[in-house]
Parts: C-alpha cells; sequence; structure tokens
C-alpha cells in the first residue's frame, strides 16, 4: 500500500506540535510570513544589477534607468539564476574531480570501478596498457580538472552525443567551452551595459546549461562512479521511520559523496558501535536527505529519511544526533532549530558555512580524521536526547534504488537474454516502445517547492503516467518522493498499465527507476544519446519528456535548460519567473525549439501537466507511425 500525501502531512503536524513546545521555527510558518511574494521578482522584472536602481518594470516606468526593458531584466535574471545553478553542480564535479586526484591505494579514497575508469579514458583517447590505476586516475583528474579552465575546444563529453543533437549544437552555437568560462561569459553578458537582447541572453543561459549537464555534472557522476562505484540495484528504505529510537542517528545531508561515503565507513567502526553500546544505544543508524541520501541509497543502501522540505522534520523528531552536511539546498534554519533540540548540527564545506554551527573542516587529505570526528561527536551525544521530545513517524516503505545506465542496460540484458537478442543495448526497451508495450518514458526530477502541496505533484504524475505505461526515470528529491509513497517498491507494479507490468516483471524493475543524485541526471543525457544512436533517432523524436513539477533552485534551471538543448522537452510545475516579458516566454516555450528541437511548457495545474506530457508522448509516437 502507498503512503498517501495525507499520512505524510499528518506526521509533518505532529512533528510540528513538537517544534511549538519547544519554540522552534518551521518554514510553514516562513512561507506564511512571505505570502505574498514580491510580484515584481515573481515576473522576473526587478534588476538590482547597478546601484542606479534597483529598477523595476511598471506601465508608468517601462524601462530601468539605463533603458533596459522587462525582456532584458528578466532574460539577465534567467541568465544569472541559470549560472549559479551551473557553477554549483560544476564546482560539485570539481570536488569529485580532485578527490580522484587525492586518491591512492592506502589513502582515505581508493578507487572502486577500475574498470568505469579505463573505459573513460580510453574514450578520452588516452593510453591505458600497462598503467598503473592510480596514476591513470590522477592523468585522468587533471585531464577533467582542466576541462574547467582550457583555452580552446568543447567540452571532451559532447562525443558521447549523437551525431544529429552535435550539428544542432554546433550551428546554434550551444557547444560548451571551458566549463568555468561559460559561468564567466553569463556573469558577462549580464553585467549593467552588456546584452539585453532575449535572444542571446537565452542562447547564453542554454550554453551555461549545457557546461554543466555535458560537462561539470557529467563529471561528478562518472567520477563519483570509478571513486564509490557504479549504483546497481540494491535494496532500501525511505521516510521518516528508518531513524531508529535505540541507535544513533546520523544524518547525512547535501550533495558531495566524498563526505557522506566516508561518514558510512566510519559508522561500521566497531570503535565507534563499541562506543555507541557503551552510551547506551543499540548501534549506530546513518540516513540520508536530499541527494547525499540518492548517492549513498545508490551505492550502498543506506535508508532514505527524506527530501528537501524533509530537512527540518529529521531535527524536530528529537531522535536526531547530528545532522552533518556539506553543500547545497541545506536550510540555514538547521542552525536555530538544531539548538532547540540536542542535535549537532555540523557543516564541513567552506563553500556552505552558517551560523549555530559546528564547523569540522573536511577534506580528502585528512577525511578519515574528520570523519571519525564528526562521528564520535555523534555518538556521545547520544546521553543528551531529551526523551520528552523523542518522537519518530513510524512509517517507512521499501525501495529499490541503483539504476545507473549500466544497470539499466544490466536489467534490459535479463530481457535481451531471453529473446535471443544481443546484450549491452538499449534496444529491448527500444522494441517495447516501438511495439506500443510502453508508450515512452519521462524523466522526473528536481525539488520540493512549498508553491506546490510537497511532494503531491511527484507522486500524483508518478501514478498517472505509469498507470499509462510510462516508464519514468527519476533523480534528486523527486526520487525521495517516490520512494516514501512506496513506488520504487517492485510491487508497484500492479499500479501500472499492462503493458508496463509485464516489463517489470520481466525485468524485475520497479516502475519509476532511481537514477541518482541531479548531478546524476547527466546519466539520463547519456541514457537519452545511446536510445537515439541505438534507434537511429534523433533525440527529439523519441517519445521522451522531462519534468520538473516542484522545482526551486537554479541548478534545477541549469538542468531544464541541458535537457531541453539535447532535445528533450521539458514540463515544467513551477514559473520560472520570467512571465513579466512576452519575449522571454516566447524563446523558452517556442524559440529554442528551431535551435534543439525542444522547448519548455510551464503548466501549474498537475492534473493538465500530466495530460501535457502524454499528449506529447502521444504526438510523437504518432509523428513516428508508432
Ligand atoms: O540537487 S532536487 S532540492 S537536493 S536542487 Fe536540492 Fe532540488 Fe533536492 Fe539535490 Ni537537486
Ligand atoms: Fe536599473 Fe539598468 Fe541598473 Fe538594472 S542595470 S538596476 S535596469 S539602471
Amino acid at each position: 500500500r502507498l503512503t498517501t500525501i495525507e499520512e505524510f502531512e499528518q506526521a509533518t503536524e505532529r512533528l510540528l506540535e513538537t517544534g511549538q513546545k519547544v519554540g522552534a521555527d518551521s518554514w510553514q510558518a516562513r512561507v506564511k510570513n512571505q505570502t505574498p511574494h514580491c510580484k515584481f521578482g515573481e515576473e522576473g522584472i526587478c534588476c538590482r544589477i547597478c546601484t542606479m536602481g534597483p529598477c523595476r518594470i511598471t506601465k508608468k516606468a517601462p524601462r530601468g534607468i539605463c533603458g533596459c526593458d522587462a525582456h532584458g531584466i528578466a532574460g539577465r535574471n534567467f541568465l544569472r539564476f541559470t549560472a549559479g545553478g551551473a557553477a554549483t553542480h560544476s564546482d560539485h564535479g570539481r570536488e569529485i574531480c580532485h578527490t580522484l586526484h587525492a586518491a591512492s591505494p592506502d589513502g582515505n579514497y581508493q578507487v572502486k570501478d577500475p574498470e568505469k575508469l579505463m573505459r573513460i579514458a580510453k574514450e578520452w583517447g588516452l593510453e591505458t596498457e600497462g598503467k598503473d590505476i592510480y596514476d591513470l586516475a590522477h592523468e585522468m583528474s587533471e585531464l577533467a580538472l582542466l576541462e574547467y579552465g582550457k583555452p580552446f575546444g568543447v567540452q571532451r563529453w559532447l562525443s558521447r552525443a549523437p551525431e544529429h543533437t552535435r550539428k544542432l549544437w554546433q550551428a546554434a552555437e550551444l557547444e560548451p567551452r571551458a566549463i568555468d568560462r561559460e559561468v564567466s561569459t553569463a556573469m558577462h553578458m549580464t553585467h549593467m551595459g552588456c546584452s539585453s537582447k532575449p535572444e542571446a541572453l537565452v542562447r547564453q543561459a542554454l550554453r551555461a546549461g549545457m557546461s554543466d549537464g555535458w560537462g561539470g555534472s557529467m563529471c561528478g557522476t562518472e567520477f563519483s562512479d570509478v571513486l564509490f562505484g557504479t549504483p546497481k540495484a540494491v535494496d532500501t528504505e525511505a521516510n521518516l521511520g528508518v531513524m531508529k529510537e535505540d541507535q544513533v542517528n546520523i544524518i547525512i545531508h547535501g550533495h558531495d559523496p566524498s563526505l557522506s561515503e566516508m561518514i558510512c565507513e566510519y559508522a561500521e567502526d566497531p570503535e565507534m558501535i563499541a562506543l555507541a553500546k557503551s552510551l547506551g544505544a543499540t548501534g549506530i543508524q546513518v540516513a540520508g536527505v536530499c541527494c547525499t541520501s540518492n548517492e549513498v541509497a545508490m551505492r550502498r543502501g543506506v535508508p532514505m529519511a527524506g527530501n528537501f522540505l524533509q530537512q527540518e522534520n529529521v531535527v524536530l523528531t528529537g531522535a536526531c544526533e547530528a545532522i552533518v552536511v556539506d553543500v547545497q539546498c541545506i536550510f540555514p534554519a538547521l542552525g536555530p532549530l538544531s539548538k532547540c533540540f540536542h542535535t549537532k548540527f555540523i557543516t564541513t564545506s567552506p563553500i556552505a558555512q552558517m551560523p549555530d554551527s559546528d564547523f569540522i573542516r573536511f577534506n580528502a587529505k585528512t577525511a578519515g580524521e574528520n570523519a571519525k570526528q564528526i562521528v564520535r561527536m555523534a555518538v556521545e551525544n547520544f546521553v543528551n536526547r531529551k526523551q520528552d521530545l523523542v518522537h519518530i513517524p513510524q512509517m517507512k516503505q521499501k525501495a529499490t534504488v541503483g539504476y545507473s545506465v549500466e544497470a539499466i542496460i544490466h536489467a534490459l540484458d535479463g530481457v535481451a537474454a531471453g529473446q535471443g537478442e544481443a546484450l549491452g543495448t538499449t534496444k529491448p526497451l527500444l522494441d517495447c516502445i516501438t511495439s506500443g508495450v510502453l508508450r515512452g518514458a519521462v524523466a522526473m526530477v528536481g525539488c520540493n517547492n512549498p508553491r506546490v502541496r510537497p511532494d503531491s505533484a511527484h507522486i500524483k504524475l508518478m501514478k498517472k503516467l505509469i498507470k499509462n505505461d510510462i516508464l519514468v526515470i527519476l533523480s534528486g528529491c523527486s526520487a525521495q518522493a517516490a520512494a516514501r509513497a512506496g513506488l520504487m517498491d517492485k510491487r508497484a507494479k500492479d499500479l501500472c498499465g499492462d503493458g508496463l507490468k509485464r516489463v517489470c516483471e520481466l525485468a524485475d524493475i520497479p516502475p519509476v527507476l532511481h537514477m541518482g543524485s541531479c548531478v546524476d541526471i547527466s546519466r539520463m543525457m547519456v541514457l537519452a544519446s545511446k536510445l537515439s544512436i541505438d534507434s537511429g533517432l534523433p533525440v527529439s523524436k523519441l517519445p521522451l519528456v522531462g519534468c520538473a513539477p516542484e522545482w526551486m533552485s537554479e541548478k534545477a534551471v541549469s538542468i531544464g535548460n541541458y535537457v531541453v538543448a539535447t532535445g528533450i522537452d521539458t514540463f515544467l510545475g513551477v514559473d520560472p519567473q520570467v512571465s513579466g516579458s512576452s519575449e522571454m516566454v516566447y524563446w523558452l516555450t517556442e524559440g529554442v525549439r528551431d535551435w534543439v528541437e525542444a522547448s519548455y511548457t510551464v503548466e501549474k495545474d498537475i492534473e493538465k501537466l500530466g495530460d501535457a506530457m502524454i499528449a506529447r508522448i502521444e504526438e510523437k509516437r504518432a509523428a513516428l507511425g508508432i
């Protein structure tokens, strides 16, 4: 049985009551204080790029002091928003490259998937014969780091894309050059007195997005696999019920697996477990929040406590000894909130420093020591729990996660073998789509946002899609919404149409596949490219669409831009704050189609959003005559 949204909400209500007892603030209360939002901001027509402003566009004042109109202002805001997201993902990727560079046989980090490293090295034209795997790792990490600042040429990863897509990118000047350069160019273009032409701003927004998805994020995903292992199907559990009343609960939150992997290692350290027992706990439970959770769930089966808008809930259980964070999507609210409980809020990255936290600077060289110190701090904090505040909602669901492209191909091989077909291709999936057993696929991604009833859009859409024989692939907080609801339990096949149900049975998969964190949307680009190459069809002709129904972050826009630029129509449930400019709306929803054969659709009515996706998939099928 699925967990319903109402049950999620009842559990939250109960936790908020605890919060009230201890005088805690909550996002639910802050949303009320912030409503109504500033209309100029919502429509993207407030500019504070120079101190002659801020300027806001109204009927009476159609131009800023410099003369920039609504289109230029909304366009610049959109490009800066994208640049923020691209920088964030790509910097995460860079950190992973540095971790790879620090890997050594007897150091903190090892190469867990040498085969994948060799595969990428060959792809990049390196001689691998007889090379020590760590020498190769260092050489590869240096090459990858150079992708961030190389003076000439375009991103190496682009060679994975089908030829048709590459031609479109070349013609539209969308190929990302050095990763950092695209962010710099975006900042330069949006400086006072540079670009104010929507077409140019949108073009750079797509290219900056491309530097993320086909640059920095791809480095992040691929080299995380090399370091920590390429995910394969693994069982886990999701929702707050994974926390344990009789154990030390360590919550890991953020994004970079360099930290979370190490915490997981040391939470299994016999010395730490013995310490926990000596203090009255029966053991140590690690659980995740946000993309960090996705990373360690996919590789280790570490349970998922919750997604973005559940982060305060883990502290409100009163049973969280430590919430350990690195970068991105961390509420500064966790500082004051943790002070209302015994919880230690431990920040670890110079990139994300927050008041009211204990800062333990974490880096690749001292990772082991740092992780041990953090785990010890959490364990020693167990005795400070205030028993009368402890309440863990007894809700959790089983989930099977870990569907990297490699794992999906492996599952498809199971089907191919049964039919005597060649292994290692996406052909069985394409056959299912051509025959109509599957109507198509939706890549559903992104955050929660209080503008949408949290998780409800994700879950509603997934249920609708699988019922219509549409396979759903997921990442980020969308994936966690699915897992918490129970849609990643293989038994959820019973909620599917007959076709998808049969595929789930044959391939032994759940109907919604967890592909990882948000940087792992690069995996989806690789999968789409493979489908295109194996079928001989352009990506844009495949019955495949993208969707972010509850998105909120700059990263999400950067992602949307590279997904669209890859030829995948993308459906948003939250407005990208450009509605104050008809030209920006035109460029994003129609204009870009001339460059990349895909565009955005924005629809805040979730039922209609689902219908629009299904209609688009059916249109694509009809155009192919299948
Ligand atoms: O990068 S889905 S709330 S956690 S931004 Fe953040 Fe959004 Fe979650 Fe991961 Ni992605
Ligand atoms: Fe106003 Fe132009 Fe300055 Fe923006 S750049 S704040 S529109 S004067």
